[in-house]
């Protein structure tokens, strides 16, 4: 009989029920149900819709149960740094509030006040976000410390929803990692930095690695889908997945993971902290058996999917894309990982104001706009392989373009003039695909990563660019 592994990975544009298995020596995969994620406004915050998310969970569940394909083990990943506080009831206190949320404004002199920027990141390897978990909980306590006082569980995202589906309250390493709370040396929950930040200790319970077992379905969740499965923990942090499913026969490569973020980088099986990497913003999030990524957030295509919001959808990518093309000798370009491109009201007027401001032209038409981004992208991914260049002294011959962004033909291109690296692209879905090998390989499937990043480099096309 078949089996099937099933990867619940939901990103911040959108989420997926993706089925993988064997079928001669590859791996397949069947995207059995697909569905959109948007940020809410909620009591005036930024906040993510975690009710209607749950349910399409459940829907995408019930659609395996009607197809007749019941996985073996499910898993699910989100994007990071997020969570919820939960009651002595389990029930969520407070609204989930998004990490684009204006709350985090300022606190990062609160959290200043008490440890210096140089400590944290020696302590954590995690470069300053404003968004990180530890800036939001300082949110928390400054706005509402009665939130934190009645807390008795910490649990990032996706930890949540197996928990919904579960009835265990599990917290997974990669994800915490991003809370900028986990210490670099011990690998675990760094008490004593809790201790300085007055965060109450108690609510972070133990951390547990991809492949454990977190329980199988509550009764209820069975009665709804209609059958039962064990769930086990993926790399539940989406990027820590993308990079597990990278299908690089090399040692060194770098990576980039493109979707609503563009995270490039590289693995390492030790951290990089010094004052090079944190002047650079190099993070160290914790990976798959202990490795790190060390990566640099960019800013992505979240200008794009802003846009195309704007334009209430009336353009694809596809068209985007095409219309940049068509644009391409458009002069102005952004700093896009400036702060004003994290949460602008407008993103069409927000890069007018820019470019007004920088004394460029400014974009007028859609064309314009997107060639603007797209080549202002594929500018700041050669700095960055610059900068991981010089952080390693390894010079490396390619770059693996993983996720959805890798559809985006024409900044491929532009990715591959800037950086005069050789571009593999793809697998597009390899959020899931990693996701699936940490399932697969606790089921025995592949002995080890090497053995299941093989597998990935036979399964999938992979197209290369020079
Ligand atoms: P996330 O997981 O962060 O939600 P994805 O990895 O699904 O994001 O990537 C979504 C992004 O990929 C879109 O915002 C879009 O810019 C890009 N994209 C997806 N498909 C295409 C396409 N056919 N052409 C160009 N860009 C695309
Ligand atoms: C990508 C991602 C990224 C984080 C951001 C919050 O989806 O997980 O790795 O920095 O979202």
């Amino acid at each position: 009989m078949q089996k099937y592994y099933l990867a619940i990975d939901i990103g911040a544009s959108s989420g997926r029920h993706v089925l993988g298995y064997m079928n001669n020596g590859k791996l397949t995969l069947e995207e059995v149900y697909r569905f959109e994620n948007n940020l809410i406004k909620q009591n005036k915050h930024l906040c993510w819709d975690l009710k209607g998310l749950f349910q399409e969970i459940v829907n995408g569940l019930k659609i395996c149960k009607k197809q007749n394909r019941i996985p073996t083990s499910m898993g699910i990943d989100t994007w990071a740094v997020d969570f919820v506080l939960l009651d002595k009831d389990g029930q969520i206190l407070g609204d989930t509030v998004a990490y684009r949320d204006s709350r985090t404004n300022g606190m990062d002199r609160k959290v200043g006040d008490l440890i210096s920027l140089e400590s944290l990141y020696q302590r954590t390897g995690i470069q300053k976000l404003n968004f990180n978990t530890i800036y939001q909980l300082m949110a928390v306590k400054q706005n509402h410390p009665k939130y934190l006082d009645k807390a008795k569980d910490f649990l990032m995202i996706p930890d949540y929803f197996h928990y919904l589906l579960t009835g265990n309250k599990c917290v997974e390493y990669t994800n915490a990692t991003t809370t900028q709370l986990v210490n670099l040396k011990t690998k675990d929950w760094d008490y004593e930095l809790m201790d300085l930040l007055e965060f109450p200790r108690d609510i972070f319970k133990a951390i547990h690695m991809p492949m454990t077992v977190v329980g199988s379905f509550r009764k209820d969740i069975i009665d709804e889908v209609g059958f039962d499965c064990q769930v086990v923990l993926p790399a539940t942090h989406d990027t820590g997945s993308a990079v597990l499913a990278v299908p690089s026969k090399q040692e060194d490569f770098i990576y980039l993971s493109s979707g609503t973020w563009s995270l490039m980088g590289i693995e390492s099986m030790k951290p990089y902290n010094s004052a090079y990497s944190m002047e650079h913003n190099f993070t160290n999030e914790g990976g798959f058996e202990y490795r790190y990524r060390c990566l640099k957030n960019i800013m992505g295509l979240w200008m794009v999917q802003c846009i195309r919001r704007e334009l209430k959808s009336k353009c694809t990518y596809e068209e985007l894309c095409q219309l940049a093309k068509e644009a391409d000798d458009f002069p102005s370009r952004l700093d896009v990982n400036a702060e004003v491109f994290l949460a602008p009201e407008s993103m069409i007027q927000e890069i007018k104001y820019y470019c007004k401001k920088t004394n460029q032209p400014i974009p007028v038409t859609i064309g314009e706009l997107a060639a603007c981004i797209y080549h202002s992208l594929a500018e700041s991914y050669a700095v960055t392989v610059n900068e991981i260049e010089r952080l390693t002294g390894i010079t490396y011959s390619g770059i693996h373009i993983v996720g959805g962004g890798s559809n985006a033909g024409y900044l491929n291109e532009l990715t591959a003039k800037a950086t005069g690296k050789e571009i593999y692209i793809g697998p597009v879905e390899a959020t899931a695909i990693g996701n699936l090998l940490v399932q697969m390989m606790k089921d025995n499937v592949f002995c080890s990563l090497k053995d299941a990043r093989e597998c990935v480099y036979h399964s999938f096309e992979i197209q290369k660019l020079i």
